[in-house]
């Protein structure tokens, strides 16, 4: 049971670059398939149904427009949709349950029948999350790490679906009041290693999670540049590493500029994220994204073999 690389099967002996030789195969298991975070970035595109969505002003509140959202993403190359129906702005209003239901249901039961790549729900909350992976949901972003609702961990046990945990120091509404870290880096990672046992003890599948820093929650300009320069020691958890930069506070204080005109600060620091270790990367901007995170593949993994190369 060692971790020899002639234990796995054989296309784990093949010869790969110097990246991702002997690295813990970074593999999720999902109802719509395998994803493979150990040769290229995953990438997540966010779904909105929320009225107040600071970052693209809930244009995509009506079912049929997230929904088309969601088609144009899934066509622009995201190979994982994150639908969420309460917003986390800071001081942003919490939502019931029921109003979440109504909000990203009806548009998960539509997208499931138009696309066949993951869909992640967004929530806090172990009904929104149950129902919603009755509509055919994958896998469950909780920005609580699992501490806001005590259901849920059984409930992704149970249902042995992927969960991402995410960092938050305080919680959305006054996160950004007066962060404070001895050490953002040490304190994040302690974190989400304390929240890995405790998904564990709950009878989830180490194979099922992914960590993620939580950029923006509880967190200034420099403690976001501090976990993007060293998020090679959240790797070091041994799970994929989710990083949502897109948009964010500190691109728009980085350069003076409004949500919408985040995109480069926004690509840029996903390629950053990538290049110091990210597996997943949470993104608004599907396409350019993709495209960013191509190149930053090709350094961190080699380019990729052309069809005809391949061998079986
Ligand atoms: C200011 C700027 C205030 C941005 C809020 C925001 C993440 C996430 C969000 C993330 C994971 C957002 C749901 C989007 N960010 N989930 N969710 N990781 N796993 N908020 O970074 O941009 S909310």
């Amino acid at each position: 049971m060692g971790n020899s690389p002639m234990d796995g099967p054989p296309e784990s002996r093949t010869n790969r670059s110097d990246a991702s030789r002997s690295a813990p195969a970074l593999v999720l298991a999902t109802r719509h398939g395998m994803i493979d975070m150990s040769r290229r970035t995953v990438v997540m595109g966010i779904v909105n149904v929320t009225p107040d969505s600071f970052s693209d002003g809930g244009r995509y509140l009506d079912p049929a427009r997230a929904v088309a959202h969601g088609e144009e993403m899934a066509r622009e190359g995201a190979d994982i949709i994150d639908i969420g129906g309460e917003s986390t702005r800071p001081g942003a209003r919490p939502v019931s349950a029921e109003e979440e239901m109504e909000r990203v249901l009806p548009v998960i039961h539509r997208l499931r029948g138009k696309v066949s790549i993951p869909i992640s729900i967004d929530t806090m909350k172990a009904a929104v999350a149950r129902a919603a992976l009755d509509e055919g949901a994958d896998l469950v972003n909780d920005i609580s790490a699992l501490r806001f609702d005590p259901a849920m961990a059984p409930l992704v046990a149970a249902e042995k679906v992927p969960v991402a945990l995410m960092h938050m120091q305080g919680t959305p509404q006054t996160m950004q009041q007066d962060p404070f870290y001895e050490d953002v880096v040490e304190e994040v990672k302690a974190f989400l290693q304390s929240r890995i046992q405790f998904a564990l003890e709950a009878g989830v599948d180490r194979e099922r999670i992914i960590v993620d820093p939580g950029i923006g929650f509880g967190k200034n300009v420099d403690h976001n540049l501090a976990l993007l320069r060293g998020l090679s020691a959240l790797t070091a958890l041994g799970r994929p590493v989710l990083v949502g930069t897109s948009r964010k506070t500190f691109i728009g204080k980085l350069l003076e500029s409004g949500p919408e005109e985040r995109l480069e600060g926004s690509l840029a620091a996903a390629v950053a994220a990538v290049l110091a270790g990210a597996n997943v990367i949470r993104v608004h901007d599907v396409k350019e994204a993709a495209r960013a995170v191509r190149i930053a593949d090709a350094l961190r993994f080699g380019a990729p073999e052309p069809m005809g190369a391949r061998r079986a």
